[in-house]
């Protein structure tokens, strides 16, 4: 089946915007940055990733009759804050298993940001002392068996709707509307960088993009700092996005880069270049990147572009996730 065949459920507000970085661009003195705001993609409760990927799974959880939809993150999850708005939104209930995936001090860390947004749009949050782990969990499952258990119908979402046989389409879609997007700017993006944890983000771009004529470099940067794991995620979903698009050939080996470096030693806690990059972006461009994820991926960038990595006379995409309400679990990082 072509992509255009899957049935989808708007939640975005239509195409997410692209703009150069032109004051970041200038500071770094090589390849042009642009970003595409993901950040800015939907009036639900702040949109992010998980909202476009959402738009493939709500159509087959509707189809199956699912009144309530269950899934799993971190206490300071951006998946299941938006799972929460899109259930809101759709008139149906959810049950969201947040676990301590990080062990971040600020006491306010199951309190404030994201997970208050869950709270208020109406989702039942159930905290579990779990650590991090993109995996299967007994915790959800055992949530997916209460809502049954209650005479309900649940549909099942794993940790950032990554894996998931539909979880893939949504940025494969990114790919095209990345293209139609180019078209209308007069620009090629040779490169794409993008933060990759539970990998459907980078594997759809990656099954998407190979669609495509044009080659270009789809760089995801490791922010669970369990790299073996995500590339491993991000290699299956991508193959089989690819393959539920008919895209009519295998991926290649190269196809699939996912870089370490700039992740630390733990999923969650941010080191010195991502508040490096947080603080750049913030003051060059006013464009606000969290501590988890995005301020991770701009390091990366930042540092590609610095050594030439990426060259002088590209144009890159960074590809800004959302992720700004965790922010606020880590107001002790920025007082000075
Ligand atoms: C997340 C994920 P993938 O999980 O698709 O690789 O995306 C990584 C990512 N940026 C990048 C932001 C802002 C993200 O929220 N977040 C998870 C969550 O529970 O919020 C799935 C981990």
């Amino acid at each position: 089946m072509a992509l255009a065949d899957f049935p989808r459920h708007p939640l975005t507000f239509g195409p997410s915007p692209v703009h150069p970085l032109d004051r970041l661009t200038a500071h770094l003195g090589g390849a042009r940055v642009w970003a595409k705001r993901e950040d800015v993609n939907s009036g639900l409760a702040y949109g992010g990733n998980k909202t476009r990927k959402l738009e493939y799974l709500v159509p087959d959880a509707l189809a199956k009759g699912a009144d309530t939809l269950v899934s799993i993150g971190g206490y300071q999850s951006n998946h299941t804050r938006q799972v929460a708005a899109v259930a809101a939104h759709l008139g149906l209930k959810a049950v969201l298993v947040q676990e301590n995936w990080v062990d971040w001090p600020d006491p306010l860390n199951d309190r404030v940001g994201n997970i208050l947004l869950s709270r208020i749009t109406g989702a039942e949050v159930r905290l579990d002392p779990a650590g991090f782990g993109v995996g299967f969990k007994p915790s959800w499952e055992r949530a997916v068996e209460d809502v049954r258990a209650a005479g309900g119908t649940p549909y099942a979402i794993p940790a950032g709707a990554s894996d998931h046989p539909l979880g893939g389409l949504g940025f494969a879609r990114w790919a095209e509307e990345v293209r139609q997007q180019e078209e209308e700017l007069g620009v090629f993006f040779d490169t794409v960088v993008v933060c990759s944890v539970t990998g459907s983000t980078h594997a759809g771009m990656i099954a998407g993009f190979a669609a495509q004529d044009r080659p270009r470099r789809v760089i995801g940067i490791d922010a669970s700092a369990k790299l073996a794991e995500t590339r491993d995620q991000v290699e299956r979903i991508a193959r089989r996005t690819a393959e539920l698009i008919d895209l009519g050939r295998d991926l290649r080996d190269d196809e699939i880069e996912v870089l370490p470096g700039w992740a630390g030693e733990l999923y969650g806690v941010p080191v010195q270049s991502t508040l490096d990059a947080i603080r750049l972006v913030g003051r060059l461009e006013g464009v606000v990147l969290d501590t988890v994820y995005e301020g991770k991926s701009m390091a990366g960038l930042i540092d590609l572009v610095r050594d030439r990595t990426i060259p002088e006379g590209s144009n890159v995409l960074f590809a800004h996730l959302g992720g700004q309400p965790a922010l606020n679990a880590y107001s002790a990082l920025f007082r000075d």
